[in-house]
């Protein structure tokens, strides 16, 4: 029997591609030259759409493809799929949650140690001999006995909680909700947890909702002293805003990891000592990819198969 048609989006590992290719014909958008005369082609059978967190799906790809049932998406974040677009045509939509919570941590407590022991700048300074030539490099921060206030305690904001305790650092929490039976305390107000903490660590879901939630105002009370931490979407910070108290000295510091225009990050940003950068590093490791591709390849087959979807958001 013919294997069913799959739109794959966006590339993926060789192991991911490998594994779907055993249950599907793949059929390549990114690499497709006349995008839409793919989708038209593919409208009368396909079932199956595999994306991941930049790529999406759009209203126009959804509403193009009227067979489209499921669409899996590689990450944990899925706002770049149109969910409403989605939910009105009745298709599914999959994410790859918990497998990448200890990754995402790791990386949020290394970019915070980056930031406070100002480890690049001390690496520099050996590589470029000025420890020799200028002796001992300049005293910094550390994060022991300081308090984080976590923007987002879900999977992975308890994840980071975890390690931050480990850091004797002491955890508190904004969301909508205060969550019964966590130890930490909740700021209804996101203002006022910045007034009261030494870092922000922003791990909430980009959407409309979210969208500039760190505003002016925000990294005001976070202040001269206060260091902010971005490992979810660069959507939820107002980063001109960022980047003027950042060069004024009205904010700290900041480490991060997303970025408004992802790759292209401001060269005013660029320019900053107080400033920690990574190219969207949260969950790319070799061992979290692969259980994240693993999952995207288990969601759609189990649809494949009648299953039921195995992390599914919509
Ligand atoms: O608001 P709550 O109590 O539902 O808490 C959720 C919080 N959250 C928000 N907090 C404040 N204002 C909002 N408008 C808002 N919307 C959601 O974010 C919850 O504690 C947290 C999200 O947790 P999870 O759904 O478990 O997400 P996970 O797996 O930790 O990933 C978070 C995000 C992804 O969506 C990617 O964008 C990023 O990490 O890599």
């Amino acid at each position: 029997m013919a294997k069913p048609d799959l739109l794959q989006v966006c590339p993926y590992a060789e192991p991911v591609t490998a594994a779907l290719e055993k249950e599907f014909t793949l059929h390549r958008y990114f690499e497709a030259k006349d995008k839409p005369a793919l989708l038209e082609s593919l409208a009368p059978t396909t079932r199956f759409v595999a994306t991941g967190g930049h790529h999406g799906a759009s209203r126009e790809m959804i509403a193009a493809l009227p067979k489209l049932e499921l669409i899996a998406s590689f990450g944990v974040g899925y706002d770049a799929v149109d969910v409403e677009a989605a939910k009105e045509h009745g298709v599914a939509v999959t994410n790859t949650p918990d497998v990448l919570n200890d990754c995402v941590a790791e990386v949020t407590l290394g970019l915070m140690l980056a930031l406070a022991h100002r480890l690049p700048q001390a690496d520099r300074y050996v590589r470029q001999g000025r420890w020799e030539a200028e002796g001992p490099f300049a005293l910094t921060d550390e994060l022991t006995g300081s308090r984080v206030g976590i923007l987002g305690l879900g999977r992975i904001g308890k994840a980071i909680a975890r390690l931050a305790q480990a850091f004797h650092m002491e955890v508190v929490y904004h969301g909508r909700t205060r969550q019964e039976h966590v130890p930490f305390p909740h700021y209804p107000d996101l203002a006022e947890m910045a007034a009261a903490v030494d870092w922000l660590v922003v791990i909430a879901p980009g959407s409309a909702e979210t969208k500039g939630l760190v505003d002016r105002a925000v990294l005001t009370a976070l202040g001269p002293k206060g260091k902010l931490v971005n490992v979810a979407r660069g959507s939820l910070v107002d980063e001109p805003a960022m980047i003027e108290l950042l060069e004024t000295g009205g904010l700290g510091g900041a480490a991060l990891d997303v970025f408004a225009e992802e790759p292209k990050v401001p060269e005013r940003l660029r320019a900053l000592e107080n400033v920690v950068l990574l190219p969207h590093q949260g969950s790319a490791t070799h061992k979290t990819r692969a259980a994240m591709g693993r999952l995207v390849v288990r969601n759609l087959v189990a649809h494949l198969r009648g299953e039921p979807l195995i992390s599914r958001v919509v």
